[in-house]
């Protein structure tokens, strides 16, 4: 009896496992506690991985299904107790061009789909704007190529504070604790942004699970990609390769907003247009500026050329 109880017990847990994902489907964008499967995220590229993420899911379920099912079949029916006798052959080649035939099959119908995902996840043609991301020991720098605007994103330096002191921080006040920075990079929804990825010190690793993709930093080496994000919203991330002593303290906070409040940020945050009309004049007029104080613009440069050129290798 007791035996019964237990299995009864590990079937339950096993059906419980299998649910998992389905209660998982309804989600936000960025990680939750519990969460037990991939986020769907807000751009194509993040809705790719996570289809192909389920079917691939979906097939093990089946084939695990299959398996156990006949394994427990094989176990019940054909046990010594009930005076089952071993068949005494060895090959069997039907058997054998199925068990290769059909894995085959599978894996080719899987691949096909994942690789047409692939392809589309690093096409970046036809890209509206590029962003230059460069990682640092510790932050990482932004360059809006062609726009002559460049911030640097650090860890908040309140949070930073918390860290080294030892402190407990609290959860109420900061709910993104060590996932908040004090530049935001903005960025607009329904556009193609180019992303050209590298470092000026150790390889790092660009990383917001919401936009469906990492990329490595590596200097002296330029690696691209790209996303349009459907949602506004603000999406977080961090430096997914470790990087040294502060690897875990360099986060990523992307913040979508529409086109034109994205527009209204850029030219605000041009060192031409902030030059001239000096002090007060624009105050307000950005909102993303009140979460992120300014103050960390490349020095005017005068120069048209792109900032690219100044800060290159
Ligand atoms: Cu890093």
């Amino acid at each position: 009896m007791m035996q019964a109880k237990g299995w009864w017990k590990r079937w339950v847990a096993a059906g419980a496992l299998m649910a998992a994902p389905l209660l998982a489907w309804a989600q936000s964008a960025d990680p939750q506690r519990w969460q037990l499967n991939m986020g769907r995220g807000v751009t194509a590229s993040s809705q790719h991985a996570y289809d192909a993420h389920m079917v691939a899911l979906w097939v093990c379920v089946a084939i695990g299904i299959v398996v156990f099912g006949a394994m427990a079949v094989a176990v019940v029916r054909f046990r010594k107790s009930k005076g089952a006798v071993a068949a005494q052959f060895s090959h069997n080649t039907t058997a054998e061009l199925v068990w290769t035939v059909v894995p085959v099959l599978i894996l080719i119908a899987m691949a096909w789909p994942a690789t047409a995902k692939l392809i589309a996840m690093y096409d970046t043609r036809d890209s509206e704007m590029t962003v230059k991301v460069t990682g640092y020991q510790w932050m990482w720098k932004y360059d809006y190529l062609g726009e002559n605007v460049s911030i640097t994103s650090r860890l908040d330096r309140e949070h930073d504070r918390i860290r080294q002191s030892g402190e407990r921080p609290d959860p109420e006040k900061y709910p993104h604790y060590l996932l908040e920075v004090d530049n935001r990079l903005v960025l607009p929804v329904d556009t193609k942004i180019r992303f050209v990825i590298t470092a000026d010190d150790v390889i790092h690793s660009w990383w917001v699970p919401a936009l469906g993709w990492k990329q490595d930093a590596i200097p002296g080496l330029i690696n691209e990609a790209w996303t349009e994000i459907k949602t506004p919203g603000i999406y977080r991330g961090q430096c997914a390769e470790l990087c040294g002593k502060d690897h875990a303290f360099m986060p990523i906070v992307v913040e979508a907003v529409s086109k034109e409040e994205f527009a209204r940020w850029l030219a605000s945050r041009k060192p031409a247009a902030a030059a001239p009309e000096a002090p007060a004049e624009d105050a307000g007029e950005a909102p993303a500026d009140a979460a992120a104080p300014a103050g960390t613009e490349q020095p005017a440069d005068e120069a048209e050329a792109p900032a690219e050129a100044a800060t290159a290798a």
